[in-house]
């Protein structure tokens, strides 16, 4: 029985990640930092928190002494380091600590591998954000990079660092470069999942109108459960690599808010320019979306849309759900946390 060690359990990957594993007879250590108040909702949702092959660690990643421990403690077969400060807008307000927990932590994970045991195999999880102002479109593996965030930047060192790992010291050192992936577990903080949680509540009467930034960001958006299945394929390879995980599909964050109306009957029409746009519902005239440009980042990534052909060739992983059912799925959800007052 294979053991895999995934960091960032607490997030939205590493709850669809660990489920997979779990299903393939993986015995799992799931990896959270302590809090006052951790929150386990997702595993708890997936219903893997009882498992018996499943089991909390307590580790934060900017600690390699622990890391070190840890390893040494349960001898996992593959590291999957999902854990980050993964939220572009809050890195420009906190990009020391993005710096430290995004690019330093991923570099603490590789020395702990390189100082415990080499043979073990390591996921990191980089970003289509490396690509940040785009220098080709399509982008793919050796479209060069340009971030655009210190969460970017911090992103692209770990990467780096993961092929350093890789060609110095022979390390099976693998990078993911996955763009946007969502689902019901999504952040509320991020865009997809702050819209269909307010059209939710717009749809329930509990919310007059959702206020959002720049609605003309460009993304390419995949559903994160197809995604974790790729990043476990990218360890079972025979030899570490990088690969470009997308749905080769483009939509705009105004796409997004007219596909979440849409799935709760309501047709909305856009009026103004920039700061001035509204959304409107046609059938009653009410205004259900305006900007706020507090909302705007101080550097934007305009637009991102991948090329995966890599990794279907090699791999063969391909994106499946379209945005569409992905955007119904995530409404549907909460929808339906909304109705009972959920707190997440
Ligand atoms: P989430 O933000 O949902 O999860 C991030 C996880 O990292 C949380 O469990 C968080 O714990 C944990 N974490 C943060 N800081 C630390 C720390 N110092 N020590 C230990 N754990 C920490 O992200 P996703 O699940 O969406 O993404 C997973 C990874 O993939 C991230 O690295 C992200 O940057 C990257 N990525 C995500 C993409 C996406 O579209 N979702 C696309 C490309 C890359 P806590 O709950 O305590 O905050
Ligand atoms: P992103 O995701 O920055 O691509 O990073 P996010 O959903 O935050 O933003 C996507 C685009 O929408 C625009 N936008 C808004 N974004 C948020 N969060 N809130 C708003 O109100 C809003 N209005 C407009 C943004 O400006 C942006 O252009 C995500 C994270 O999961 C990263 O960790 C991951 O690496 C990348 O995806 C790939």
């Amino acid at each position: 029985m294979k053991k895999a060690l995934v960091t960032g359990i607490s997030g939205q990957d590493g709850a669809y990640l660990s489920e997979l594993l779990l299903e393939k007879g993986y015995t799992v250590y799931g990896a959270f930092r302590r809090t006052s108040s951790v929150n386990f909702w997702r595993i708890e949702e997936l219903g893997i928190e009882k498992h018996p092959n499943f089991h909390l660690v307590e580790s934060d990643l900017t600690d390699l002494g622990n890391f070190v421990s840890i390893l040494n403690r349960y001898q996992p077969d593959e590291v999957y380091n999902l854990a980050a400060q993964s939220f572009v807008g809050v890195s420009f307000e906190q990009p020391v600590t993005t710096g430290k927990i995004t690019g330093l932590g991923a570099l603490n994970v590789l020395e702990a591998i390189r100082l415990v045991n080499p043979k073990i195999r390591f996921y990191q999880a980089s970003t289509s954000e490396m690509f940040g102002k785009v220098q080709a479109i399509p982008q793919t593996e050796s479209t060069p990079f340009y971030p655009r965030s210190p969460y970017g930047v911090a992103k692209l060192y770990a990467h780096w660092m993961t092929v350093n790992y890789r060609e110095s010291y022979d390390i099976f050192a693998t990078s993911g470069i996955l763009f946007n992936h969502e689902s019901p577990l999504r952040g509320r903080e991020f865009v997809t999942r702050k819209i269909t949680d307010a059209v939710a509540r717009i749809k329930l009467g509990k919310l007059d109108s959702l206020e959002l930034g720049n609605i003309d960001a460009q993304r390419d958006w995949g559903f994160a459960k197809e995604y974790v299945e790729g990043m476990w394929r990218m360890l079972q390879a025979e030899h570490p690599d990088t690969y470009v995980l997308a749905t080769n599909k483009m939509y705009t964050v105004r796409d997004f808010v007219s596909l979440a109306f849409k799935a709760v009957d309501i047709n909305v029409e856009f009026h103004g320019t920039e700061v001035d746009e509204t959304a409107v519902d046609t059938a009653t005239g009410k205004t259900v979306m305006r900007i706020n440009p507090k909302f705007y980042r101080p550097a934007e990534v305009e637009l991102l849309i991948g090329d995966a052909s890599k990794a279907r060739d090699e791999l063969g992983w391909e994106a499946k759900t379209s945005l569409e059912d992905l955007c119904a799925m995530m409404v549907r959800t909460d929808l339906e946390r909304n109705e009972r007052n959920a707190s997440f």
